[in-house]
């Protein structure tokens, strides 16, 4: 008896984990990218986590050049009036106005490593800016001898000619430093306690992406600090002597796309994953998102990944992964007016993608994907998507002459 319910068991999980899963190459014309795949032999581990199926939305809109002449900008925040804060990844900080004029660059910054992925990233401001003028911003860290991290400051803005940053702090230094060019993370979401989650990567060499399931390195983790760069108390692993207290979040590879669920307030990413990889994740306090032990998507070299394997106990699913990949950079949900039928929609950057995603989510699972801006002439790399205060979605392009585009309702 023993003997035949243990084979029955062993039948059941290889149906379980075989036979129920869709048939390989499975996507058709009705994908939003019906490219083939990148990793030709993974499965999702449920149905709808990747390849949704497309439907257009139908939308009309114009894109508005607000700005151009900007040097591969990388983050975009607005100031109360309307007034936009645009990073330079190369490490210029501006003011830029209503009416699209570039102020002079900001003074004041503190020394920025500027390496291939690495510079000026992403700017924040204070939940409580109106009062105390304080911004945030993420950048590459210059460190000797030639080694570099991840930081966050936070200074008070001051307008003039130039405008200028006092008090300035360095809040936050991802340890260690590493000899490396590339997976900076770098996007600053407040969350609605006034914490501020810092995303991150795990530095691409592999030296970094071996300590990214390691609580005693800060690489390859999303982390949360008070305001003031103190640790807060509630903090999933303040209590254990071999974790750093900042983390929030492990198992990362590489997030540069982060934002509040205005549903929820919890905090949802998308990071770049290896060739097949790129994936959506709600991260959790002291959850494991499992790179590099888990991950869909083979080393763009070629191979499997470090774990060979998509799925773990104990680590997370993703929400919904790409393969092909989009190369996600910047994310919003869509809260406006302008466009009632984007409502509750979550809109990404794609850079190799060259696209805009949209995506249709019903709680934690996508529903659908569309791909907007690819009729555009010549397509553009999409670096960072905000919602602007008048229910327009702003875009920046990743270009040595990048642009901050809007897009409005088709006049
Ligand atoms: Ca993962």
């Amino acid at each position: 008896m023993a003997c035949a319910a243990a084979a029955l068991a062993v039948l059941a999980t290889v149906y379980m984990r075989y036979m129920r899963r869709p048939p390989l190459d499975a996507r058709t014309a009705a994908s939003a990218d019906p490219s083939p795949p990148n990793a030709t032999n993974q499965h999702p581990a449920f149905a709808g986590q990747t390849d949704a199926p497309l439907r257009r939305s139908n939308v009309a809109f114009d894109i508005v050049t607000i700005a151009r002449g900007l040097e591969e900008p990388w983050g975009l925040t607005f100031l109360p009036d309307g007034r936009m804060l645009v990073t330079e990844k190369p490490g210029r900080l501006r003011i830029i106005g209503r009416d699209g004029v570039l102020y002079p660059s900001v003074v004041g910054l503190p020394r920025i490593a500027v390496t291939s992925q690495g510079g000026l990233l992403d700017v924040a401001l204070d939940p409580a800016f109106e009062s105390n003028h304080r911004i945030y911003w993420s950048y590459a860290e210059p460190q000797p001898p030639g080694t570099n991290n991840t930081a966050v400051a936070r200074g008070t803005l001051v307008e003039g000619a130039p405008p200028r940053l006092e008090q300035v702090v360095v809040l936050y230094h991802q340890s260690p430093a590493l000899l490396s060019n590339a997976h900076f993370g770098g996007r600053l979401v407040f969350a609605r306690d006034g914490t501020l989650f810092i995303t991150q990567g795990e530095r691409a060499i592999t030296e970094g992406r071996m300590q990214a399931q390691r609580l005693d390195s800060l690489l390859g983790k999303i982390v949360r600090i008070n305001a003031d760069g103190s640790v807060p108390h509630d903090n999933p692993f303040v209590d254990r002597d071999d974790a750093r207290p900042e983390i929030w979040s492990l198992g990362h590879r590489n997030v540069e796309a982060a934002t509040l669920n205005p549903a929820t307030g919890e905090l949802w990413e998308v990071e770049h994953g290896t060739r097949g990889g790129d994936e959506i994740n709600i991260s959790r306090k002291g959850k494991d998102y499992g790179w590099p032990t888990i991950a869909y998507g083979i080393e763009y070299a070629g191979g499997p990944i470090t774990g060979g394997i998509q799925v773990k106990d104990g680590m997370e699913q993703p929400v919904y992964y790409w393969d092909p990949v989009i190369a996600p950079s910047g994310m919003t949900f869509y809260t406006g007016s302008l466009f009632p039928a984007w409502k509750n929609n979550l809109f990404i950057g794609g850079l190799s993608s060259q696209a805009l995603v949209r995506l249709t989510i019903d709680g934690e699972r996508v529903v659908d994907e569309e791909r907007l801006l690819t009729d555009m002439r010549p397509r553009e790399r999409i670096r960072d998507v905000v919602q602007g205060p008048e229910g327009a979605l702003y875009l920046l392009t990743d270009n040595v002459d990048g642009r901050v585009l809007k897009l409005v309702p088709k006049r």
